[in-house]
């Protein structure tokens, strides 16, 4: 009896916090992209003509950045230790190759994310 009680408060106290903003609301799909040296992991993400999709983007060694004008991607810092978020809502479909916006050391210039833009 007890046990059921604190169960259906717990699950309570998740609507509340939901409700409240506290827990982020699953409106967009989100793919997580982690930055290094120098690479991005995924190196390839697929996303879809008109869907909003939120990137995360975070690092875990050196500080790099993203950015596409064609996506709209503004200039994106990521850094180790923290998620960047980005709103992105591709508008036609291609291939786009977004090369890291931050000189990061001898391997900046190869460092790119793909992204395959499908209808
Ligand atoms: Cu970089």
């Amino acid at each position: 009896m007890r046990k059921m009680f604190t169960i259906r408060a717990v699950l309570a106290s998740i609507f509340v916090a939901a409700g409240l903003g506290f827990l982020p609301a699953a409106a967009h799909p989100s793919v997580d992209v982690v930055a290094s040296n120098w690479k991005f992991a995924p190196a390839t993400i697929e996303l879809h003509v008109g869907q909003t999709t939120t990137l995360r983007l975070t690092s875990s060694e050196g500080v790099h950045g993203l950015k596409s004008d064609e996506l709209g991607i503004p200039q994106t810092t990521i850094m180790p230790g923290s998620w960047a978020t980005v709103q992105v809502t591709p508008a036609k479909a291609g291939t786009y190759i977004l090369h890291c916006t931050i000189v990061c050391g001898a391997g900046h210039p190869n460092m790119a994310l793909t992204v395959h833009v499908v209808p």
